[in-house]
């Protein structure tokens, strides 16, 4: 990796306004962290859908990582994330998501314990061609007692039915797995919404009164 750190940003995605200020009726701020593995477009998600310039930690691969970082299926991939990305959506004129994305490479997972403090909820990226390299980020957040959903990012990976996904990630059946593409902001949002849909069931069952026998 080059020392020196990238300010490079990209300009918000295409629709997204420069810089909109926080509605003043934006009354809950949801803490959200999108994890993962290594280039599986937890970046490209956090860039596609921030309505801010989002922040990125990225910094350019350079043949110091050879042999340690596995690009044998992200070709052409050229920077990676060494801190965390940061970015904002609000979904509606009271809720407004404060998005974080993880590293993805091992060397940075101590990372992700101090960015899960505060998380209310995630999102798990998965590749289908490596779903293995998601499983650590499954592990970490159950750890954590944080619920999440899994979004699979299309790379044009074998064509795996839902059912063995679920299989191949263990996934319990009131998880949520779902199709996006990162780089798409209506996808990524639609990943955004079915996560909020999803913490939502679950404070809901959680405040349910128990049913006596
Ligand atoms: N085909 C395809 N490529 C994608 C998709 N999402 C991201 N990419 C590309 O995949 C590469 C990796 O994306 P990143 O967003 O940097 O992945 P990351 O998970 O943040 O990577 P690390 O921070 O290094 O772990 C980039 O070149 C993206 O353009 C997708 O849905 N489909
Ligand atoms: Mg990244």
């Amino acid at each position: 990796m080059d020392s020196a750190t990238s300010e490079a940003n990209p300009a918000p995605a295409a629709g997204a306004e420069a810089r909109p200020p926080l509605l003043s009726t934006a009354a809950q701020g949801l803490k959200i962290v999108v994890v993962g593995g290594f280039g599986v477009g937890k970046t490209t998600m956090v860039r596609a859908v921030s309505e801010i310039r989002p922040l990125n930690t990225e910094e350019t691969m350079t043949r110091a990582g050879e042999g340690v970082d596995d690009l044998s299926a992200v070709r052409g991939k050229t920077t990676t994330t060494i801190a965390f990305d940061f970015g904002r959506i609000s979904l509606d004129d009271e809720t407004v998501l404060y998005l974080f994305g993880a590293p993805g490479q091992k060397r940075f997972w101590f990372l992700w314990d101090r960015l899960f403090a505060g998380t209310l909820g995630a999102v798990v990226l998965v590749d289908t061609r490596r779903l293995e390299d998601s499983w650590y980020a499954i592990d970490r957040l159950e750890a954590h007692g944080t619920p999440f959903i899994v979004a699979r990012n299309d790379f044009g990976g074998p064509p795996h039915t839902t059912a063995q996904v679920r299989e191949a990630l263990d996934l319990p059946a009131g998880i949520p797995l779902l199709d996006c593409d990162a780089r798409s902001r209506e996808s990524s949002k639609n990943v955004l919404l079915a996560l909020v849909h999803h913490l939502y069931d679950l404070s809901t069952a959680r405040s349910a009164p128990e049913k006596t026998p």
